[in-house]
């Protein structure tokens, strides 16, 4: 029998859940990408005793870095400590993480026979530390748990091009010149990515991002030919287990409409984007995710409330609103910071009651007051 998809200590009721479903609830939602680590002394702490493949592979250490940002902040969802990379690097790929740069692969993927040493991931054999974080997790939270995964262009991005990129050259290359290659590299990567998170799902993450973070160097053309189907794939093989599926990628502000004929329930909007603009974009019941720009948590008290404000005024007090930042949390961000704005968000942002919200005009930007009620 799978187990319950809600985990007990989450309720399918929390105003994080019940925002993506679009319901009416008490207060806006919000979490941060990248909450954990990072900006965190307490991360720093054990990152001096381990390293980051130590963390994520023991249970116990991974739980607790999990656990950090949401002691510190009180946000409506947790996401589980772990990488985009995690799933392959455990399956055996040679995939490491270098502090300072980020995954770094011993023998990159570009011909045909590259391809074919992708096998298909098994959750329970290949990565059962992070399944046992997931149970762990579950047991002690009282809000959501957001479980992830890299969607298939993001992670071949990596896998391509062997390290972190800034223009994806080769990565491009192989999408423009060898699309029988490439499609059979994001087939298998879609597979990967399936079946971490439906085993995610199964041990009670209670909602699901895909992280398709550099989708935003592709051409709506390219992103719709040789990306959208893998994603799309992805969604609809999560569409049964009935959690709220989010899909996020940066500077993406053209591929908004695309990015949403993948499938998900929520769009994670970047800080380029107005997020009334971005509602313009992608089709009613889908709603959006973000997007105060992290740099403005470096910012004096008053410029980071002003902005908060303004996020929430574009949002409207739609019921489908999830406040985050535009992407994660920068590293020089001062842990308090993020508190206050978990407490401004909470105190201040308003949803609206359902016949207000279908009488709000979907172009007009309520004025401040409204917003904040
Ligand atoms: O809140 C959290 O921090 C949760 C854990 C988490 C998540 C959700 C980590 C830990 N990584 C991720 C996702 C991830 N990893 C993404 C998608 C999110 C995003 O867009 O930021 C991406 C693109 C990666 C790849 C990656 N892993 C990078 C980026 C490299 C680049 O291309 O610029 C880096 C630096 C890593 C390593 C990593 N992952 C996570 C941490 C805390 C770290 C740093 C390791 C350390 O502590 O030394």
């Amino acid at each position: 029998m799978p187990e319950p998809a809600a985990p007990p200590g989450a309720p399918g009721d929390s105003p994080f859940l019940r925002a993506c479903r679009g319901e009416p609830h008490d207060r806006v939602p919000v979490w941060f990408m990248r909450q954990a680590g990072r900006a965190l002394p307490e991360y720093r702490a054990v990152r001096e005793r381990h390293s980051f493949e130590q963390v994520v592979h023991t249970p116990e250490l991974a739980a607790e870095v999990t656990l950090q940002p949401v002691r510190r902040y009180r946000p409506d969802a947790a996401i589980l400590f772990s990488d985009i990379v995690t799933p392959v690097q455990a399956m055996g790929l040679g995939v490491t993480i270098q502090p300072g740069v980020g995954p770094v692969v011993d023998r990159p993927l570009r011909t045909r026979e590259d391809v074919d040493r992708l096998r298909q991931l098994e959750p329970d054999v290949d990565m059962p530390f992070v399944l046992k974080t997931v149970s762990l997790l579950v047991a002690e939270l009282d809000v959501p748990l957001i479980g992830f995964a890299g969607a298939p262009f993001t992670l071949a991005s990596y896998l391509v091009e062997g390290r972190p990129s800034k223009s994806y050259t080769r990565t491009k290359a192989l999408m423009l010149s060898d699309e029988l290659t490439w499609h059979r590299l994001l087939d298998r990567l879609a597979s990967i990515t399936i079946a971490s998170l439906r085993a995610q799902v199964a041990r009670g993450a209670a909602a699901v991002q895909l992280f398709d973070s550099w989708a935003g160097a592709l051409s709506p053309d390219d992103y719709e030919r040789a990306v959208l189907p893998h994603s799309r794939r992805v969604f609809e093989a999560l569409a049964d287990l009935e959690v709220p599926r989010i899909h996020f990628g940066v500077a993406t502000g053209e591929l908004l409409g695309l990015m949403a004929q993948a499938g998900a329930d929520i769009v994670g909007v970047d800080w380029r984007v107005p997020l009334d603009v971005a509602r313009q974009r992608v089709p009613e019941g889908v709603g959006p995710q973000g997007n105060l720009e992290p740099a403005v948590c470096l910012a004096p008290q008053p410029t980071v409330e002003a902005r908060v404000a303004d996020v929430l005024a574009r949002a409207g007090g739609r019921p489908d609103h999830i406040f985050n930042l535009g992407h994660g949390v920068l590293p020089e961000t001062d842990p308090g910071v993020l508190e206050h704005v978990v407490e401004v968000v909470h105190e201040t942002g308003r949803v609206l009651p359902p016949a207000a919200v279908a009488d709000a005009d979907p172009d007009q930007v309520p004025a401040e007051g409204a917003a904040r009620g």
